[in-house]
C-alpha cells in the first residue's frame, strides 16, 4: 500500500473516531424539553433601560435557546411553544394543557428532566399544580424572570441556565416540582412571589431547598410534603377543575363577593383572611348559608408568609364544617382545593389533603 493511501486511511479513520466521539459525547448529555409559555422570560422592551417597562410574551422558544448558547454544554435542549402569554392570563385550561404535555414528556426515554419557561405573576399557581398532579420524579423545573430579555443586567438568560442544570442534574430527581429564580431552587409547593420589581421577588416561608451556582446545584433541604409520584392526584384522571374562587378579608368587609361567586357556579371560596383567617362577623352567615348549600369554606389567610391557620382558633370550623388551609397562601390553596374536588373530597378529606400536600 502507497504512503499516501495509508495516509488517506488513517486521516478518514480519525474522522470517524472524532465523529463516533461528538456523537456519544452529545447523546451522554441529558435531555431536556424546554415547554415556553411566555412570560417576561420572553419579554422585550422598548431600550435597554427598560427593566419593568415591556411586553411580556414576545420572544419565541427557539430564540430562548438560542439566547443561551451555554445550554449546549449541559444538556441537549429542544423546545416547544406550548403557549405565549403572561401568565396572569392562565386559565384553568391552560393548567390542564401544559399538565398533560409535561405528563406525556415525562414517560418518554429520551426525555431525562423538562424545564418551563412561564410568566412569574401565577408561576407558582403552575408549579403547585404540577407538584400536585405529574406523577414522575424526573425534574420539572419551571423559570421566569423579572426583567425582560432586552434590558441591562436582565436574569432571565440566567435564571434559564440555572433550570436547564438543575432539570439535567440527577440529584435534583424525586423532589417534586422545582422553581428555579434568582440562583436558588425552591419547591414548586412552598415558593411564592413576594416582591413584585425586584428580581430576588421569590421566597419560600420555609426557605429554598437550595441554590445553583455556576453549573451545580448545591442542596441544603427536602421538601417534607407529598408531591408528584407520592401523590394521590393524577394529571391523566383531571378531565376538568372546578371553579374555585378567592375574597381577600379586610375591614368594613360584606359578604357581597362571597355570594356572587357562589351565584356563579363556585364550588368552594378560598377566604383570605386577616391575621389567622379571621372572618368579619358580618360575613359568617353568609359562609355558613354557602357551606349549607354544599359549598366547601376555605380558611387561608392574607399574611401566611411564615405561619399557618390554626383549625378551630377564633372560627369555629368543626362546628361550620369549614376548612383551613394550613400554610398554604390563598392562590395555593385554590390550586389544592380545585385538585381535591376534581377528585369528589368532602369537607374532611379535603382537611386531610391540606394538611398533607
Ligand atoms: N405579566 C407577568 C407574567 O407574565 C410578566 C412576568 O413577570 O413574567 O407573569
Amino acid at each position: 500500500m502507497s504512503l499516501k493511501s495509508l495516509l488517506i486511511q488513517l486521516s478518514t479513520g480519525l474522522v470517524a473516531l472524532t465523529l463516533a466521539a461528538t456523537v456519544s459525547a452529545q447523546t451522554a448529555k441529558p435531555q431536556v424539553v424546554l415547554l415556553a409559555t411566555g412570560g417576561t422570560i420572553a419579554g422585550a422592551g422598548a431600550s435597554a433601560a427598560n427593566s419593568a417597562t415591556y411586553q411580556a410574551a414576545k420572544v419565541p422558544v427557539d430564540k430562548l435557546i438560542a439566547g443561551v448558547p451555554e445550554l449546549s454544554a449541559v444538556a441537549q435542549v429542544r423546545g416547544e411553544q406550548v403557549f405565549q402569554i403572561a401568565s396572569e392570563s392562565f386559565t384553568n385550561e391552560h393548567l390542564l394543557t401544559l399538565g398533560k404535555r409535561v405528563a406525556a414528556l415525562a414517560k418518554q426515554a429520551d426525555v431525562d428532566g423538562i424545564v418551563i419557561t412561564h410568566g412569574t405573576d401565577t408561576l407558582e399557581e403552575t408549579a403547585y399544580f404540577l407538584t400536585l398532579t405529574v406523577r414522575t420524579d424526573k425534574p420539572i423545573v419551571v423559570v421566569g424572570s423579572m426583567r425582560p430579555s432586552t434590558a441591562l443586567s436582565a436574569d432571565g438568560t440566567l435564571n434559564l441556565l440555572n433550570a436547564v442544570t438543575t432539570a439535567a442534574d440527577k440529584s435534583s430527581r424525586g423532589k417534586g416540582v422545582l422553581v428555579v429564580m434568582n440562583d436558588e431552587i425552591h419547591t414548586g409547593r412552598d415558593v411564592s412571589k413576594s416582591i413584585n420589581i425586584r428580581t430576588e421577588a421569590f421566597k419560600s416561608p420555609w426557605g429554598p431547598l437550595g441554590m445553583v451556582v455556576e453549573g451545580k446545584t448545591y442542596w441544603f433541604r427536602a421538601p417534607a410534603k407529598r408531591h408528584t409520584t407520592e401523590s394521590e392526584f393524577d394529571i391523566e384522571q383531571i378531565g376538568a377543575l372546578p371553579q374555585v374562587d378567592i375574597v381577600y378579608g379586610s375591614g368594613n368587609a360584606s359578604d357581597t363577593a362571597y355570594r356572587a361567586f357562589a351565584a356563579k357556579g363556585a364550588k368552594a371560596i378560598v377566604h383570605a383572611g386577616t391575621g389567622n383567617g379571621s372572618v368579619s362577623g358580618q360575613v359568617v352567615p353568609a359562609l355558613r348559608e354557602l357551606r349549607a348549600q354544599g359549598l366547601q369554606i376555605v380558611r387561608s389567610a392574607r399574611v401566611v408568609g411564615g405561619g399557618f391557620v390554626l383549625r378551630n382558633a377564633e372560627q369555629p370550623d368543626d362546628q361550620y364544617d369549614w376548612v383551613v388551609a394550613h400554610d398554604l397562601n390563598p392562590q395555593k390553596a385554590r390550586i389544592l382545593t380545585m385538585v381535591a374536588l376534581a377528585k369528589g373530597a368532602d369537607s374532611k378529606t379535603l382537611q386531610r389533603i391540606f394538611m398533607a400536600y
